[in-house]
């Protein structure tokens, strides 16, 4: 194999240039030199210079593959192996993948297009790649022991199909598939339409990411693999916000987003300040008839989901997972609810003893981001991410839709904050406050109780204390 080397340059978002594809200058008869991208920015689309034309798609935080044209065939090489993955700014993952990164490149063809696809073992152990949602010959599908002999360590192996249907696909390996996708490897795969297609749209954006999920002790590095369903770190990409770049588009642009589910559970997933229609799943596109507004869908594990909108109201819109434990970075689950218990005087006795001991939680977890918390090297805080207006509160899988009159046409750049017009945010209100009657009385029941209680129950309603220096 040829030496390894980042021969392609990339200029990420904030460089602004678009990348074009790359055809190796290896003799045809050799392997495409294997492409790395180690950067986590997202970057630029990669505009097609052999193949058929298309609109390409943008990886959040990531890449799409280079390939060679050999004889009318796409060829990619991908090769399989650990890597660092910053998840968020100051917290690194040690992660297996492709090319430098978890999740791999993005593959792009176009539906009609030969596809081959060289695949270079790098892990301490056999893999597999599963091209999920692909029409292909039964030996091509990649699951190790049923389709093939798995790819031993250190050996390459070759895929090679027709990408027969144009949609949203990914792919992952179909060999000790627990360990490799907790440990992030995975990659998304578009097949553009070959001609017009009453079905696609066509969009002026096109954005694209995977749903993922690791389980991370706060300062450690690698994920612990046996973990079934309680994941400490929601990600898009392998990345955690606020480690998750913006969507930059331009007013009134029509946009669309690819959205694959690996993790072990589902993700509604919401946007904020328009609605969108569900216009294509990994069996493809979905027909005119079953489609219907909404602003969450549910993408179950193993699911793809394709929507598309009108951007027509500008501003900075929340998109995220609506689990709100999903937008949250590592913590512990075991934590009484504190709400309205009063611990002045406690901390102060406890403090005597253990210097450092913090009371968390008895107004809310909000708290949390205004704490000076000692954390471990190498960890996400809990909730971050500092706003325009204060702290965001946030974690794991969220991200912000920028809408903006004067974003250029095919420009991805961060535009900054919304610059809202005069009188269009919600302010404080400083007239006079009534106090508004309660009801007071038990609700009725459909059936008389057979037993009655001894007395009645009163329960407290927890109002905030007013205290301060804690
Ligand atoms: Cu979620």
């Amino acid at each position: 194999m040829t030496s390894r080397r980042d021969f392609f340059k990339y200029a990420g978002i904030a460089g602004g240039a678009v990348a074009a594809s790359a055809v190796s200058r290896v003799a045809m008869a050799a392997l495409p030199e294997p492409v790395i991208q180690t950067s986590p920015n997202t970057m630029a689309p990669l505009v097609p210079n052999s193949g058929r034309a298309y609109n390409p798609v943008v990886t959040l935080n990531g890449w799409t593959l280079p390939w060679r044209m050999n004889q009318g065939v796409k060829e990619f090489h991908l090769v399989a192996e650990p890597v660092v993955r910053e998840m968020a700014p100051g917290f690194k993952a040690h992660l297996w993948g492709y090319n430098g990164q978890s999740p791999g490149p993005t593959i792009e063809v176009v539906e009609g297009d030969r596809v081959r696809i060289f695949v270079t073992n790098k892990l301490p152990e056999h893999t597999s790649i599963h091209w999920h949602g692909q029409r292909l010959p039964n030996g091509m599908d990649g699951v190790a022991g049923l389709n093939q002999p798995a790819i031993p360590s250190g050996k390459t192996f070759v895929y090679e199909f027709v990408a027969r249907r144009p949609g949203t696909f990914m792919y992952h390996p179909h060999a000790d598939e627990m360990t490799q996708m907790a440990m992030g490897m995975m990659g998304f795969w578009v097949t553009h339409p070959k001609v017009k297609n009453d079905l696609i749209d066509e969009v002026q954006r096109d954005f694209c990411f995977l749903l993922n999920a690791y389980d991370i002790d706060p300062g450690s590095y690698t994920p612990k693999i046996m973990t079934m369903l309680d994941f400490n770190l929601w990600s898009w990409n392998s990345r955690i916000f606020p480690g998750i770049d913006s969507l930059n588009v331009r007013l009134n642009d029509k946009v669309r987003i690819r959205i694959g589910n690996l993790t072990m559970t589902n993700h509604p997933i919401h946007l904020h300040g328009h609605e969108f229609l569900v216009t294509g799943t990994d069996g493809g596109p979905t027909p005119k008839s079953t489609r219907w507004h909404e602003v969450t869908t549910d993408v179950a594990v193993g699911q793809m989901r394709q929507i598309e909108f009108l951007a027509d109201e500008e501003g900075d819109w929340a998109f995220h997972c609506h689990k709100s434990h999903h937008t949250m970075n590592a913590m512990g689950h075991n934590v009484p609810t504190l709400i309205g218990v009063d611990h002045r005087g406690i901390a102060k006795k406890i403090n005597n003893l253990i210097p450092d001991y913090m009371v968390m939680g008895e107004r809310g977890m909000a708290d949390m981001t205004e704490m000076e918390m000692p954390i471990p090297d190498n960890t996400a805080a809990m909730m971050t991410g500092q706003g325009p207006f204060g702290s965001v509160e946030m974690g794991g899988m969220f991200s912000v839709l920028k809408v903006r009159r004067n974003q250029k046409p095919g420009d991805y750049k961060d535009p900054g904050w919304y610059k809202h017009p005069e009188g269009t945010v919600a302010h404080e209100y400083t007239g006079p406050l009534t106090e508004p009657a309660r009801f007071k009385a038990e609700g009725g029941q459909s059936m008389p109780r057979a037993q009655m209680p001894a007395k009645t129950t009163e329960v407290k309603v927890r109002k905030p204390s007013s205290h301060s220096n804690h």
